[in-house]
């Protein structure tokens, strides 16, 4: 343990190091530990990093390059860096039971390219793949890209579609690898909102794809990743999940067995800030027959790696290693399933009525709201929550008829269910006093609402009560 000042005394003297040279920057900063701690934080794919965590990024090894990967680097003077990357990948593949782990990707999205360009190095002919590479991809019209997908053997992609819960780079047009794979997607059953695993064989057996991803941004439920495997095998395809949002679980042995993607995925990816808990940036494992193709992330597909983020990753993974890691992700997944109670017993309507993970999906239309309405009035309220579509959503994305609300970041706060149950009610008092409102021309508008201000006010004060008795970051005081 830290002496009882020490995480207290590194963040003020970093503010007043920085408050000598822009000060702006420093009132920002202590602007959002306050926000942070002021609010409800239920966007599921956010949590509160250690302060360890936050310091081992903030330092000297933000200044080096280090392209290539440990001991082999086109840049001198790596060999810290070597220790820090060596370190996270050792912690990971310890955590996670994973042959290889390639920490360098910046985020989620460079994870996954890594990933599915790696994997068609793997399945591609090489002739085809390096035409298919002197291109600068920025430069590329829709043209050059059906051309490039061509050149490519048009390969497929099969994923959860986005109003399923699925995420945008499981190969959809607005992100690249929509652009650079065929996709076609799988939805949810009507009536469950279950992943119907015969008809994802369905689909795999009429659309042949080279990758099955799995995986998912606002699926509340858990995916048997051993089913998905056997599907992928049956049609030849390599099996990916993308387990950015459930890595904590992962980790902390709440999914295990069916549940757990490392035994069954010849290809994982995963955020390190969700449920996972490390610093912003993104991390890929595999078995030895990709782990070269993998590492070559950077630099075709990645720019220089971030050394302090890789640091703070090594930090992250080792408090994960430990035993009360685990107590942690049960009590998310508790705490998510007493706030998707609370709320049901309050007459909210969910996707697929609860969940197994962490996150939870309101259907809003329940309330007459849309996803937009709903998230504004809730912020009016301290409630930070985001909008997501829900399947079929007939609001399309923008406006969408979904709330998600996920558990990570208020259990790490150590909230626990008794409270989720005073959120459920705060949540649903919110959404239910809400109307929407109409546009100049009286029209119905699906982005205004009426709310009255002294609820909204009221409910704000309760969740701030609610809070304090769970102060974020106890040990650091800034003033
Ligand atoms: N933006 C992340 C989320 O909120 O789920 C996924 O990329």
């Amino acid at each position: 343990m830290p002496s009882p000042n020490a995480e207290s005394t590194a963040f003020r003297s970093a503010l007043e190091v920085i408050r000598a040279v822009e000060p702006r920057v420093a009132d920002a900063i202590g602007a959002e530990l306050a926000d942070q701690r002021e609010s409800l934080k239920l966007i599921a794919s956010e949590n509160y990093a250690s302060p360890a965590t936050l310091l081992a990024m903030g330092n000297w090894f933000s200044d080096k390059y280090a392209e290539g990967t440990v001991g082999r680097r086109f840049y001198a003077g790596c060999q810290n860096v070597d220790t820090v990357e060596a370190l996270a990948a050792e912690h990971a593949k310890e955590l996670f039971g994973a042959a290889h782990a390639y920490v360098q990707p910046h985020s989620g999205i460079d994870a996954n390219l890594v990933a599915f360009w790696a994997v068609l190095a793997d399945r591609v002919e090489a002739p085809a793949l390096k035409k298919a590479q002197v291109r600068q991809v920025n430069d590329l019209t829709e043209q050059d890209w059906f051309t490039l997908r061509r050149e490519l053997g048009n390969q497929r992609m099969l994923g959860m579609s986005l109003d399923a819960g699925g995420h945008l780079t499981h190969g959809f047009r607005p992100n690249i690898s929509g652009k650079m794979f065929d996709q076609r997607s799988y939805g949810t059953d009507p009536v469950t909102g279950l992943v119907d695993y015969d008809k994802v064989a369905e689909a795999a057996r009429e659309f042949k794809p080279m990758i099955l991803v799995a995986g998912y941004s606002a699926y509340p439920r858990k995916v048997n990743f051993r089913i998905m495997r056997e599907i992928a095998d049956s049609v030849g395809a390599t099996f990916m999940v993308d387990m950015a949002h459930f890595a904590g679980l992962v980790a902390g042995k709440v999914f295990t067995g069916d549940f757990d993607p490392v035994p069954h995925a010849h290809i994982v990816t995963t955020t390190t800030h969700k449920s996972l808990r490390g610093p912003r940036g993104g991390m890929v494992l595999c078995g030895p027959e990709l782990a070269d193709q993998v590492d070559r992330g950077c630099p075709m597909v990645l720019g220089g790696p971030l050394p302090h983020v890789m640091a703070a990753k090594a930090v992250a993974l080792a408090e994960a290693r430990r035993p009360d890691f685990a107590g942690y992700a049960q009590r998310v997944v508790d705490n998510a399933q007493a706030l998707a109670e609370g709320l049901l017993r309050r007459g909210a309507k969910l996707v697929t009525g609860g969940t197994d993970n962490h996150l939870v999906l309101i259907d809003v239309a329940g309330y007459g709201l849309t996803g937009r309405q709903a998230e504004q009035a809730l912020l009016d309220s301290g409630i930070v929550t985001n909008r997501n579509s829900v399947p079929q959503d007939p609001n399309g994305a923008w406006y969408t008829s979904g709330i998600r609300i996920g558990t990570p970041a208020l259990t790490t706060r150590g909230l626990g269910v008794a409270e989720m149950d005073a959120t459920a009610e705060l949540i649903h008092t919110v959404l239910g006093r809400t109307t929407p409102g109409s546009n100049t021309d009286g029209t119905p508008s699906k982005a205004k609402y009426v709310l009255d201000p002294a609820l909204a006010d009221k409910v704000s004060r309760q969740a701030t009560d609610l809070l304090s008795a769970f102060p974020l970051y106890p040990s650091i005081t800034l003033a």
